[in-house]
């Protein structure tokens, strides 16, 4: 039995696409296990048994716990290759991984940052101001990111869905929430709005009941 533990609209949302898609090629079917991030969930004794790390994705394969997104993704891939998730060609496969590593310890950790700045320094100021650094940062990592949809034929590594569309997809939404208006990134946009339609996609996004505009004007 494979079990994902997951939080609305947090990064889990990338294996959480993986899964559908993987349910939709192959029809193995996954145990949805959402948690509460905003209460805590993450955190309660029994998840931490589970992952010390208190956090989400949380892969549970046969009852044995597997954490970090490119570890969790690349298994997906390798036990369902049918679901064409990465490429299979080497080169191919490890091109795909620089980006999809770019994204989790780069674009990823710099939302961080703004989501998360009391992690980072003391005191409202200083918060305020690495925020906005982050916000400056990221809105580069986005338009980075725009530069790679205009090439989408349709999706970001050509005719099949990879783990990395639902990446982008999941950093769109979360630019939003950083004061980050989509319209000023119409490109990327309009490819994120393409990709909500693709069914496993719309599946996940709507068991995490997230509305993809997160943008609210000041
Ligand atoms: N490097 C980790 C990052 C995981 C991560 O940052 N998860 C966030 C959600 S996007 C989380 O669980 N946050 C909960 C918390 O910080 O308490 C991975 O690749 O899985």
């Amino acid at each position: 039995m494979i079990e994902l533990y997951y939080g609305s609209g947090a990064c889990s949302l990338v294996p959480h696409v993986g899964l559908e898609a993987i349910r939709a090629a192959t029809g193995e079917a996954f145990e949805p296990r959402p948690l509460k991030l905003h209460k805590g969930e993450q955190r309660s004794p029994e998840y931490l048994e589970l992952n010390p790390l208190g956090l989400v994705p949380l892969l549970v394969v046969d009852g044995k716990p597997l954490s970090q997104i490119l570890a969790i993704c690349d298994y997906l891939d390798r036990r369902y290759p049918q679901a064409g998730l990465l490429p299979a060609d080497p080169w191919q496969r490890a091109q795909a991984m620089s980006t999809f590593a770019w994204m989790n310890n780069t674009v990823h950790p710099t939302f961080t940052h703004i989501f998360r700045s009391q992690n980072f320094a003391a005191g409202e100021a200083a918060q305020a101001e690495v925020r906005q650094i982050a916000q400056g940062m990221f809105r580069g990592h986005l338009e980075r990111i725009q530069g790679m949809t205009e090439k989408a034929a349709p999706f970001l590594l050509g005719e099949k869905l990879s783990f990395i569309d639902a990446y982008a997809l999941v950093f769109l939404r979360w630019g939003g929430l950083a004061g980050i208006d989509p319209a000023s990134l119409p490109t990327y946009k309009a490819y994120v709005d393409r990709l909500a339609a693709v069914p496993a996609v719309a599946a996940a996004i709507a068991r995490e009941g997230i509305k993809l505009d997160t943008y609210q004007k000041k």
